[in-house]
């Protein structure tokens, strides 16, 4: 006989890692209907709805603490919104499209995505601006830091890495505010690659650079998308820095509520995902990461990434939903 013992909530855990794919399966269809209709709302609302149906189907008693807004401005997923049937408490990280402008424009790399984890261990961020830097595994740690220069990063990251910095490639979401680090690494010998958005899957790339020329991600972008990004690397590996924007009174405040003491601090990724997690994210227009959804005649492909934390394990399924009529009702 084994003499190891599966605990209830670690078998609902593994159950739950294939569950979840499901419901970025079907928020990912439902926005996917919507891609380049120049409509971000109608397309997210879709993503929403469906991912929310999908959510109280399972068996959990799921709380979204990264979410689709506070309660009053947010019709569903909202912060503190509990969804599922019952059973083991865990958080929930939700972004049901990620990229709605790509999505409503038909570019690519719109995503489905979500983390699941242990109930109080996902940092509950509120929706403010993130600096974040991330690279894949296998560096020493503290080979890149948020807070030195972007120029020494990419020095640093190049000996890591046993090459010339000509040949690290640095991944930045193309803003105005991004100017100064965009001309400093570039001074530095880096390739900056520039994104319109989507830095989840951005700082995911990091994690296979051979696959997808990415060696670091930098810049500002949303806190809950780097929460998300965080839940996917700790299944992966890698390492991560961030550090809220909290620039106004307001927004300290906004956060105070939420629990967070230090508006200063430098958050590494086992501070914003505390305990093991699983991460799933579907694509929903093609992109580097994820193929986007097709619609066939009788068929609806999708392909979804699905990470468990315990184990590393990273599974690519492509599935072909065959009852259409389901899929035609969201
Ligand atoms: C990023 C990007 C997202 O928001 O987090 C970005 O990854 C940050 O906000 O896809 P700004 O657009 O204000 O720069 C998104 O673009 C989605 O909202």
């Amino acid at each position: 006989m084994s003499s190891i013992t599966v605990q209830p909530h670690q078998m609902l855990e593994r159950i739950l890692s294939l569950e979840i794919v499901r419901v970025t399966e079907r928020a990912a269809v439902s926005a996917a209907r919507l891609r380049g209709r120049g409509n971000e709302k109608a397309a997210d609302q879709a993503a929403v709805d469906a991912m929310r149906r999908e959510l109280n189907k399972l068996p959990i008693k799921g709380t979204v603490v990264i979410g689709e807004g506070e309660r009053d401005e947010a019709p569903m997923l909202f912060i503190g919104e509990e969804v599922g049937t019952a059973g083991f408490q865990v958080d929930i990280a939700v972004d049901p499209l990620e990229g709605t402008t790509l999505c409503a424009k038909n570019m690519p790399g719109a995503i489905a995505t979500l983390a699941v984890a242990e109930s109080g261990t996902l940092l509950n961020a509120p929706d403010v601006y993130m600096e974040k830097i991330a690279i894949g595994p296998g560096y020493p740690k503290g080979v890149v830091d948020l807070d030195a220069p972007a120029g020494e990063n990419i020095a640093s990251l190049a000996k890591a890495k046993g090459v010339r910095p000509e040949n690290i490639t640095a991944l930045v979401l193309d803003r105005p505010r991004h100017a100064d680090v965009i001309v400093a690494l570039r001074k530095a010998g880096a390739a900056v690659r520039l994104i319109t958005d989507g830095d989840v899957a951005g700082v995911i790339h990091t994690a296979d650079p051979d696959g997808t020329g990415i060696d670091i991600y930098m810049g500002v972008g949303g806190a809950p998308e780097g929460v998300l990004a965080a839940a996917a690397l700790r299944c992966i590996g890698g390492q991560m820095q961030c550090r809220l924007v909290l620039d106004t009174e307001e927004k300290r405040e906004r956060a105070g509520k939420m629990g967070i003491r230090d508006p200063r601090k430098k958050y590494g990724i086992e501070d914003m995902v505390k305990g093991d997690c699983l991460f799933a994210a579907t694509g929903v227009t093609n992109g580097d990461l994820l193929r986007g959804v097709r619609f066939r005649k009788d068929v609806i492909e999708t392909e979804t990434v699905v990470m468990r934390s315990v184990t590393g394990t990273v599974r690519w399924i492509r599935a072909d939903h065959r009852q259409l009529e389901k899929f035609h009702l969201d």
